[in-house]
């Protein structure tokens, strides 16, 4: 399906604020698909529907669930229902035919092992598109320009501080991604 299709589609199932976030995050995600050199066209597609599902009502969201693969646990917390039916609709909807773009939005809210470079672009653009605001999102918008997965593991301390804040639950895989992303950074071959 074009861009121009997919956009359409994916904006009949958002709020206006929410349609200016997605804008934002395929902005975001085409600057960093050229910085990091992934396929832009690839990224764009990801973006544009990463956020579908997100104000779905939860009685909508469970219903979907029971028809696309939902990875062990999401359930739990049911604010992560939203990418792994997006990333299934992705499919069915779209006819996007790219496991790594169906990885992307499926993986997008809390990251994972081993993330592509894909995956990582579009969890970062996620957290630095330019109407998010937190504190410490200048920084990571200026980390993002030297480093990606930097900058992704710092973004995901900065949800895992929001998180134990408002003693909500943590999701393992957030954890891990983060374990993950810290453990590359840490043993890169210095520059020296
Ligand atoms: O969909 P967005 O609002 O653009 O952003 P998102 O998909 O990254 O995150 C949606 C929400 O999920 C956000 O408020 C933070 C929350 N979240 C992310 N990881 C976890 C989490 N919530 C819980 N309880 N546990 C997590 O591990
Ligand atoms: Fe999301
Ligand atoms: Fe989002």
């Amino acid at each position: 399906m074009e861009e121009q299709e997919i956009m359409e589609k994916v904006q009949r199932e958002v709020s206006p604020s929410r349609w200016r976030h997605t804008q934002g995050v395929v902005e975001t995600a085409t600057h960093l698909a050229e910085r990091f050199s992934v396929d832009v066209q690839t990224c764009r597609v990801a973006a544009w529907i990463h956020d579908l599902a997100r104000e779905w009502p939860l009685e909508k969201l469970q219903q979907y669930a029971e028809h696309v693969e939902i990875p062990s646990g999401f359930a739990l917390i049911p604010v992560l229902l939203h990418g792994p039916i997006a990333a299934a609709l992705s499919r069915r909807w779209f006819g996007v035919d790219n496991p790594d773009v169906e990885n992307a939005i499926r993986y997008h809210t809390t990251g994972r092992e081993g993330m592509s470079k894909l995956e990582m672009i579009l969890c970062l653009a996620d957290a630095i598109e330019p109407s998010r605001s937190y504190p410490g999102v200048e920084r990571l918008r200026e980390l993002a320009e030297q480093d990606l997965v930097q900058a992704l593991a710092e973004a995901i301390d900065a949800t895992l501080q929001y998180l134990l804040a408002r003693h909500e639950p943590i999701f393992p895989l957030t954890v891990m991604a983060r374990n993950d992303l810290w453990r590359q950074v840490n043993h890169r071959p210095s520059s020296r």
